[in-house]
């Protein structure tokens, strides 16, 4: 526990998929909050106070509570108020399954895809075929029968799994629009298109 604040406060950085989800969630749940955006190399004395891992996001509530797991925001919010019954089907096995793919295999692929000159000795594509193995490919599988990984509505697992596949597509947009089935393409558009994607990526206005 820390200090008591006014109003919950976010530590986010904009680009950060794990932040990504948890403003989504915020924002359809209309908690307000006062967002810190952060520099990774400078981080905030506070941050590593209430938080030591020290990565984001992170939420300090008025009560003095901290959650510093992007998940766990998500289902802090959204006990909240979830207007789009999004945790209705949080408890699907394949829904779950999907995640915990999402934040363990599919990430350290796409970290080795995407930063591939930082790991000398492995093969990009060879990362880029770990990653479809890990998620794409059994994701694809799902999306081919129902429109949203919990079925017939999105739920917080698409909202949570969809920002690191739009990292996937952005390493190579060609490959990504060339190989992977349409399904999964189709899945991301409808969310990076979205106007809730768009708002929670607006970039906070700079001090005059
Ligand atoms: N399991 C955490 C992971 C969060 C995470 O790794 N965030 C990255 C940014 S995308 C971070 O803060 N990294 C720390 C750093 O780069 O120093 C969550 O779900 O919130």
């Amino acid at each position: 526990m820390i200090e008591p604040l006014n109003n919950p406060l976010l530590y986010s950085y904009r680009r950060c998929p794990y932040a990504m989800r948890a403003r989504m969630a915020l924002y359809v749940a209309k908690i307000t909050c006062r967002t810190v955006e952060i520099d990774l190399r400078h981080k905030p004395a506070h941050l590593i106070r209430v938080s030591p891992k020290a990565t984001v996001p992170v939420l300090c509530l008025s009560n003095g509570e901290v959650i510093d797991e992007s998940i766990d925001i998500m289902h802090w919010a959204l006990a909240q108020h979830d207007p789009l019954g999004w945790l209705d089907r949080a408890h699907e096995p394949v829904a779950q399954r999907l995640l915990a793919q999402t934040d363990g295999p599919f990430k350290q692929a796409l970290d080795q895809y995407k930063y591939s000159s930082r790991f000398m000795d492995l093969d990009p594509a060879q990362a880029r075929a770990q990653a479809m193995a890990a998620l794409i490919d059994p994701l694809a599988e799902v999306l081919s029968h129902q429109p949203f990984i919990g079925g017939e509505r999105a739920s917080l697992h698409d909202v949570a799994i969809f920002p690191f596949v739009r990292q996937f597509a952005g390493v190579q947009l060609d490959w990504f629009e060339s190989d992977v089935p349409t399904t999964v393409q189709a899945w991301l558009s409808q969310w990076v298109e979205s106007s809730l994607f768009k708002t929670i990526m607006q970039k906070a206005p700079k001090p005059a």
